[in-house]
């Protein structure tokens, strides 16, 4: 999955992206890059972020949907809202990627369900400006226990909502009130979030997670364009153990190592 950030401000890509044409020459480049999906969004989720006008978000992404299904690419959206969800059905997405997982506008699986849309549930506690507050990062089962029951709820609201069952993808939401440790104790216990049942997203690409794993000695972290040696071996672990898919800045490096990864399991057979 190719992440278009149609926004501002978001911490890896903010601003690059924001006219239009830009968003869709740059989608068009990680289609010709090998991108299955591209993942397109309008809200910046960075930590301390605030939140755009609906009407905002709407003139970000949707143009932008409009033209790159038009050219035939499966397109996810990336919002929170139902309002922009449907819009974007509408424009040409097949897929609703919610960070919240439904709880912060929970008509949105509705929508998504009525429009025969599928759903990415990411694992998500609170909006950007509190996400990281003490109390958001408590996890008093562990993390992988925890995440796992909370993703258990957000399979029976988007169930309960419509949504079939194999159209469901999980996301533990790497970087979404967790630590650093936190990050990687879910990279490492992936396994657990696939025994769900359904296709795991993990998106590692650029978080500061992988920063402050490559900081300088005076433990400056690694600047975000410089960190996707780390997401690569992320990645390839990620693969090793079968996940569905991974939200990525960097498509033609990831789709190296998923070709590495693939030929290496044809011949272990
Ligand atoms: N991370 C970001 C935004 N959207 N969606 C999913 N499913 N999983 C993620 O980990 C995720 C996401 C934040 O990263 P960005 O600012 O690079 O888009």
């Amino acid at each position: 999955m190719g992440i278009v950030n149609v926004t501002p401000d978001s911490f890896s890509d903010g601003g690059r992206y924001l006219a239009a044409d830009d968003a869709i020459s740059h989608g068009r480049a990680l289609l010709a890059d090998g991108a299955d999906i591209l993942d397109i969004g309008g809200e910046s989720t960075r930590p301390g972020a605030t939140r755009p006008l609906v009407a905002e978000e709407l003139a970000r992404v949707i143009p932008v949907i409009a033209e790159l299904a038009a050219d035939g690419a499966v397109i996810s959206v990336d919002t929170m809202r139902a309002e922009v969800a449907a819009a974007a059905l509408t424009a040409g997405a097949r897929i609703v990627n919610d960070v919240s997982g439904g709880l912060a506008d929970p008509e949105i699986l509705t929508v998504t369900a009525e429009r025969g849309g599928a759903f990415v549930a990411m694992h998500w506690r609170a909006h950007s400006t509190t996400m990281q507050d003490r109390d958001h990062l408590h996890y008093p089962g562990g993390v992988v226990a925890d995440v796992r029951a909370e993703l258990e709820l957000r399979i029976e609201a988007a169930l309960a909502a419509g949504i079939a069952p194999d159209r469901l993808i999980l996301d533990p939401g790497l970087g979404f009130s967790k630590t650093a440790e936190d990050n990687w104790a879910l990279v490492a216990g992936v396994a657990q979030i696939q025994s769900l049942g359904h296709p795991v997203l993990v998106g590692a690409s650029r978080k500061a997670f992988l920063g402050r794993l490559l900081a300088d000695p005076d433990g400056v972290p690694r600047p975000t364009d410089e960190r996707e040696s780390a997401n690569l071996a992320v990645t390839a672990a990620l693969a090793a153990r079968g996940v569905w898919g991974v939200r990525v800045h960097d498509v033609r490096a990831n789709r190296d190592v998923l070709a590495a990864v693939r030929r290496l399991q044809e011949a272990a057979r």
